[in-house]
């Protein structure tokens, strides 16, 4: 077969007399280079000769102003870079659609919900928040969750988080919290941290993050893959039914896989193996087909529920646990198709909160109040033109018709004589009183205040809620991720602050966290504005284990191989992982594969430096005699095991393979996690233990409390 030459060296080798006009599908003329790809051109359509040299004079002479194609060409260039989101900065999204179950007319005259069964395109961004466009994925973070569905009566944007509560309970605040988590301004860092005096400091005056902080701290903020998150649209909205009669609801998102995250160390050692951790797997997924699938869940109340709650609905610093007011699931959202161009659609998407249609309302959340006003606003500085609307992303997918009109860009006017209305010419859209939006007419009246009401002042009592309803795994990370955050603060005073709310929460965490950053004495609880902290009945729908999918479904096995590994358990792990509906990766000492005991050959998709065990949720170790001697040398290999079980990992090896065990520390504390495959049926025994995706049980042997 013949090379195939790249691009450029066609170009080069193309004769310019082989240029010919032909005719396109539509009809219309493009030039075309002999071999059949379109000819290079200026942004005008000139086509272009040469593309390797400015126009000079002489070979070795000044370069020419009249260069037009230079010109332009760096032009561009320089022009490429548009500001970045101010926050959620670094996301990754996908086309898909959302499909509604069953018919919700009571609740709602939101069209996307009348008609069970039909399908609404949709596009997801999932991102981080502190971090600039290009730091690393599994960032300490809260993870931005906003889905804009193209509904047959305009777009509805869902601007969520995969945490249900907010850091504030006022928007004013939302620039405090955000410059105190980015970079320190004076020495630019950290970057895409939290772990920093700056942060803490904040938080420690802020009592009203403390439910948030404890979210944050927990594995939650770590997750697995953007697959394995829940999304929240954290405050109540309103349906708004064909009778005007109103309906609190609070939105939930649920991943079909089920939940799961990382451990800490894990987090850290991926940032360097692979920064992209996060977009790689949603890529990978997708393009092999495996579609991630959320449903979307509701919870709807009145407001003889609103008023009898524990808590005011209007504060985003509480949720209402699923035990007390249940989740419906009322449709699915699946994610099938990745953008063509990351910049063109993921970095161009324009979410904002007031993206709403008829049938889908606000309630006076002041977090939210603030946010409708803030995303138009800064998609004007972001995307440089009030038209960013053109944009085929942002654009409606149902018929639209307005009189807004030029401005930068302008890819579309109104056509006819009327730029107005009402006109004389019988031109133009008009008003629709029946079908267009109405507002739900709640009743407002109070003086102008600037006050925060008394019923957001419970501080402790739902963080409490959070910390007692996790499991005992659950509720170490807690404690190791406050004790490795405040670590990092350099003041004295601010972990101490920390402490004191900390003792207001749940004692035993205090007191483990103080202990492990050396406080003594334990300074006093912080002072509360409401005095007695309510004892409210754990739920276990906060835990991500209590809930786990028992199951190794979209979880990815690194088998570590060496020459001569045995060929039928190789085969038989890879048969059990695919009916798994799993993924299998090769590791191996070079990338150019091994020998396997027949002799067949075995590509491999990593050597073992690029593919350490964190980017894998389970490993094996599938090893012959000799080739295990090569591999004893390897420290990369010895950190394979070691990593995997220190992040409570299970580890599949053969016989051959347990010396790696022992160097990597591992061989006297095996446990049921650690699996000897000796046969066909062990194989079968590993890949079913797999479902309990980490011995959690192993983290005290292996991390000091
Ligand atoms: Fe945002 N937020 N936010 N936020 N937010 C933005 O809009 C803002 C808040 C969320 O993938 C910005 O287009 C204020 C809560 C997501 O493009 C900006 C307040 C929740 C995304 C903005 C909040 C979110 C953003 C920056 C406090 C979860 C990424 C770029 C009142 C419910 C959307 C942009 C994407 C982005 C403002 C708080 C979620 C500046 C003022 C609470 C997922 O408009």
């Amino acid at each position: 077969m013949a090379k195939k030459a790249s691009p450029i060296a066609k170009m080069e080798e193309a004769d310019v007399h082989d240029q010919t006009l032909q005719r396109g599908k539509g009809g219309e003329l493009h030039q075309t280079a002999g071999d059949g790809q379109p000819v290079l051109t200026t942004a005008q359509g000139a086509p272009v000769a040469d593309d390797q040299n400015t126009l000079r004079v002489g070979a070795r002479g000044p370069a020419l102003i009249e260069d037009f194609h230079f010109r332009e060409k760096i032009f561009h260039f320089d022009h490429e870079r548009i500001p970045e989101r101010v926050v959620h900065a670094r996301g990754y999204g996908a086309h898909g659609y959302f499909e509604t179950y069953d018919s919700l007319a009571a609740y709602t005259r939101a069209d996307v919900f009348q008609r069970a069964g039909e399908r609404t395109p949709a596009f997801v961004r999932f991102s981080t928040v502190a971090g600039s466009k290009g730091s690393f994925d599994l960032a300490r973070d809260v993870r931005g969750f906003a889905v804009k569905i193209y509904t047959k009566e305009g777009n509805w944007d869902l601007v969520g988080n995969n945490i249900p509560v907010f850091f504030i309970q006022d928007a004013i605040r939302f620039p405090d919290i955000i410059h105190a988590v980015k970079p320190e301004p004076d020495r630019g860092f950290p970057q895409a941290q939290s772990a920093h005096d700056n942060f803490w400091d904040f938080i420690s005056l802020t009592p009203e993050s403390m439910h948030m902080i404890m979210w944050i701290m927990s594995d939650r903020a770590i997750p697995r893959s953007f697959r394995f998150m829940e999304g929240f649209g954290v405050h109540t909205f309103r349906f708004v039914n064909a009778k005007d009669e109103s309906t609190f609801v609070k939105f939930h998102w649920k991943p079909k896989l089920g939940l799961q995250s990382v451990a800490w160390n894990e987090a850290v050692k991926i940032n360097g193996a692979d920064p992209d951790f996060h977009r790689r797997d949603l890529w990978q997924a997708i393009q092999s087909g495996n579609f991630p699938e959320w449903e979307l869940c509701v919870q709807l109340f009145d407001q003889d529920f609103a008023d009898s709650f524990d808590f005011d609905v209007l504060d985003p610093t509480k949720l209402i646990p699923e035990e007390v007011l249940p989740v419906q699931p009322v449709g699915r959202l699946v994610l099938d198709r990745m953008p063509e161009n990351f910049f063109f659609e993921t970095e161009q998407v324009a979410f904002m909160t007031q993206n709403v249609p008829p049938g889908i309302d606000f309630s006076n959340d002041p977090l939210l109040q603030g946010r409708n006003f803030s995303y138009l606003d800064t998609q004007l500085k972001r995307l440089g033109s009030p038209n960013f609307t053109h944009l085929p992303i942002n654009a409606p997918k149902c018929p639209f018709a307005h009189f807004q009109q030029d401005g930068h860009m302008a890819m579309r006017n109104p056509t006819g004589r009327a730029n107005y209305q009402p006109n004389s010419w019988g031109e133009g859209p008009r008003e629709s009183p029946l079908e267009g939006y109405r507002h739900f007419p709640a009743e407002e009246a109070g003086p102008k205040v600037r006050l925060r009401a008394e019923s957001f002042a419970d501080h402790y009592s739902q963080a409490r809620q959070f910390y007692i309803s996790q499991t005992p795994p659950e509720q170490r990370h807690i404690a190791m991720a406050l004790t490795f955050e405040l670590s990092k603060v350099e003041t004295p005073v601010i972990r101490e602050r920390m402490v004191s709310h900390l003792l207001n929460i749940d004692e035993t965490l205090a007191g483990k966290v103080a202990a492990a950053l050396g406080i003594d004495p334990v300074p006093k609880p912080a002072d509360a504005a409401v005095k007695t902290r309510q004892d409210l009945e754990p739920s276990p729908a906060l835990s991500i284990l209590e809930r786990g999918p028992k199951r190794f479904e979209g979880r990815k096995l690194g088998v570590l191989v060496t020459e001569g590994a045995d060929r039928a358990l190789f085969d038989a792990l890879e048969a059990g992982i695919m009916a798994e509906k799993a993924v299998i990766e090769i590791i191996a000492p070079k990338v150019g594969g091994v020998k396997l005991s027949d002799g067949s050959p075995l590509a491999a998709q990593q050597m073992i430096d690029g593919g350490p065990s964190v980017l894998y949720d389970a490993v094996v170790v599938l090893a012959s005699e000799a080739g295990m001697a090569d591999l004893l040398k390897e420290a990369a290999a010895r950190d394979f095991v070691a990593d995997a079980f220190a992040h409570c990992k299970f580890i599949g090896y053969t016989a051959p393979a347990f010396p790696l065990l022992e160097k990597a520390g591992a061989a006297d504390m095996l446990d049921e996690g650690t699996v000897e495959i000796d046969g066909v049926d062990a194989v079968a025994d590993f890949l079913k233990a797999l479902g309990a995706l980490r011995v959690w049980a192993r983290e005290p042997s292996v991390k000091l409390p």
